[in-house]
C-alpha cells in the first residue's frame, strides 16, 4: 500500500498578522503535482488541519474546496483527515457524514458512549490494499488510566489493534494515524508556541501490530523504530525556529516489513529567515534588509545582540526600511552576547525567601542574569516602582470606595 502522509497544515495561520493564503495555495499546487505523479492509494492528514479551532469561513471553504479538488484529481485515492489539538473535534465532525457520502473521511473526535469506544467509523479499508486506523487527537486526561500507572494510550492502541486484526483476515498492511508527541522527539521550533497536552508517549505503547504509524503534532520530519513510527512534519514553517526543510512523505507499507519512506521537500513561497546569522547591533541589522533582493519574498526576523538598548521606534524603523522590498518584516531575535548568564537566576532560593522578595528585587535578579547593563537596569527598576506606586494608589482609592 502506498500512502502520502502529511500533517499540521495549520490553515489560516497569520504570521505576525500577515495573511498566508497564497502560501497555502502554493503548497496545494505542489501537493497536486506530487499526487498526480505518485498516485498513492491513500492520502493521510494527521491532525492540525486548521491553526485555530474556529477558522474563518474563507479558510474553512479553502479546505473543503481543496479536498474536493484532490478527490477529483485522484478519484481512486482514499482521503483521510483527522483533527489535531488545534482543531475543534465537534466542529470538524459537523461534516463527517457529508464527507463520507463522497467517499472521503474527515474525523473530528473519537466516539465514546458509556465508557466504550466506537471504532467502526475510524477503521477504513483502502481498496484491496490495506487498512488505516484514523485516530484523531485524543485528550490524554480523558483516557482511562491503566492499573500499572501507565497512560491509557497503550490500552487504546491495543484495543484498536485487536479490532483491526479481527477484520483483517487477508493479512493486509495496517496503518495507524495519531496526533501526539513521542518521547525524545526533536521538538525544534515548538518552544515558541504553546502546545496542548504536551506530555509525550513512549514508542513502545504503539505495540508491534501496526506496519506504519503516521504521526502528526511535531513539525520536524523524523522517524523511530526503523521508520515504522514517523512524523511527516508540517508542509509550511509556522515559526522562525522551524529552521529545517518542510516535507510530505510518500510511504510504501507492506505487512510485517519496515516501511520505505521518501520525504519530499515543499519549497516555501516565502521562507522564514533570521538575518544576519549572528546577532549584530541594531543599525547594522537594519542594513541587512537593504541587501535583500527585490525578488526575495521572505518573512524577516532581524538578529540583534542583546546588550544593546533598542530605540523605542525600532519596529517602525524596520518596517520603513523594508517598505520598498517584497520581504515581510516580522520581529527581532535578541541574541545574548554572553554564553552563560552573568548571574544564575534566583539560584538556591527557598520558596519562603522568594515570597518575601519585592517585585523590584525579582526583576533586578532577572536583569542581572540576562547581563543587562547597570544603567538600563536602573531605568527599568524606576519604571517598575512607578507602576507599583500607581497600582497601590488605585488600590487605596478602591478601598476608600
Ligand atoms: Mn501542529
Amino acid at each position: 500500500m502506498k500512502i502520502l502522509h502529511t500533517s499540521d497544515w495549520h490553515l489560516g495561520q497569520m504570521l505576525y498578522s500577515y495573511d498566508r493564503t497564497e502560501e497555502y495555495r502554493h503548497f496545494f499546487t505542489r501537493l497536486k503535482e506530487i499526487l498526480r505523479w505518485e498516485m498513492p492509494d491513500a492520502m493521510l492528514v494527521s491532525g492540525d488541519i486548521f491553526d485555530v479551532s474556529n477558522p474563518s469561513a474563507a479558510v474553512a471553504r479553502m479546505f473543503k474546496d481543496t479536498i474536493l479538488e484532490l478527490h477529483t484529481l485522484v478519484p481512486d485515492m482514499k482521503i483521510i483527515v483527522t483533527a489535531g489539538n488545534h482543531d475543534s473535534a465537534s466542529r470538524i465532525d459537523i461534516d463527517r457524514n457529508l464527507w463520507r457520502s463522497s467517499g472521503i473521511h474527515v474525523i473530528g473526535g473519537l466516539d465514546r458512549k458509556d465508557g466504550t469506544y466506537n471504532f467502526s467509523d475510524i477503521i477504513i479499508k483502502i481498496a484491496d490494499k490495506g487498512y488505516v486506523v484514523a485516530l484523531p487527537f485524543v485528550n490524554r486526561a480523558s483516557l482511562p488510566k491503566l492499573k500499572n500507572g501507565k497512560g491509557g494510550e497503550e490500552a487504546l492502541f491495543g484495543a484498536l489493534e485487536e479490532k483491526v486484526n479481527k477484520i483483517n483476515t487477508e493479512g493486509l498492511p495496517v496503518v495507524l494515524m495519531a496526533h501526539l508527541a513521542v518521547a525524545d522527539c526533536d521538538m525544534q521550533g515548538h518552544r515558541e508556541r504553546p502546545i496542548g497536552g504536551f506530555d509525550a508517549v513512549d514508542v513502545e505503547v504503539f505495540g508491534s501490530g501496526f506496519d506504519y504509524v503516521a504521526l502528526g503534532h511535531i513539525h520536524k520530519p523524523q522517524c523511530f523504530g526503523n521508520g515504522r513510527i514517523a512524523y511527516s512534519g508540517a508542509p509550511l514553517a509556522v515559526s522562525f525556529d522551524e529552521d529545517f526543510p518542510h516535507t510530505v512523505s510518500i510511504v510504501n507499507v507492506e505487512r510485517g516489513e519496515s516501511p520505505e519512506i521518501e520525504n519530499l521537500e515543499i519549497k516555501p513561497l516565502r521562507a522564514l529567515k533570521t538575518i544576519p546569522e549572528e546577532g549584530v547591533p541594531f543599525k547594522k541589522a537594519l542594513k541587512t534588509i537593504d541587501k535583500l533582493s527585490d525578488k526575495d519574498l521572505s518573512y524577516i526576523r532581524l538578529n540583534v545582540c542583546q546588550e544593546e538598548d533598542l530605540p523605542v521606534d525600532c519596529m517602525e524603523q524596520a518596517v520603513a526600511r523594508s517598505k520598498d522590498k517584497n520581504c515581510r518584516f516580522c520581529t527581532f531575535k535578541f541574541t545574548s552576547v554572553r554564553e552563560t548568564p552573568a548571574e544564575p537566576l534566583l539560584s538556591g532560593l527557598k520558596t519562603f525567601e522568594f515570597k518575601e522578595m519585592e517585585p523590584c528585587e525579582v526583576a533586578e535578579s532577572y536583569f542581572r542574569s540576562m547581563g543587562i547593563s547597570e544603567t538600563l537596569t536602573n531605568d527599568y527598576l524606576d519604571l517598575i516602582m512607578q507602576i507599583q506606586e500607581e497600582l497601590s494608589q488605585e488600590d487605596d482609592s478602591v478601598k476608600r470606595g
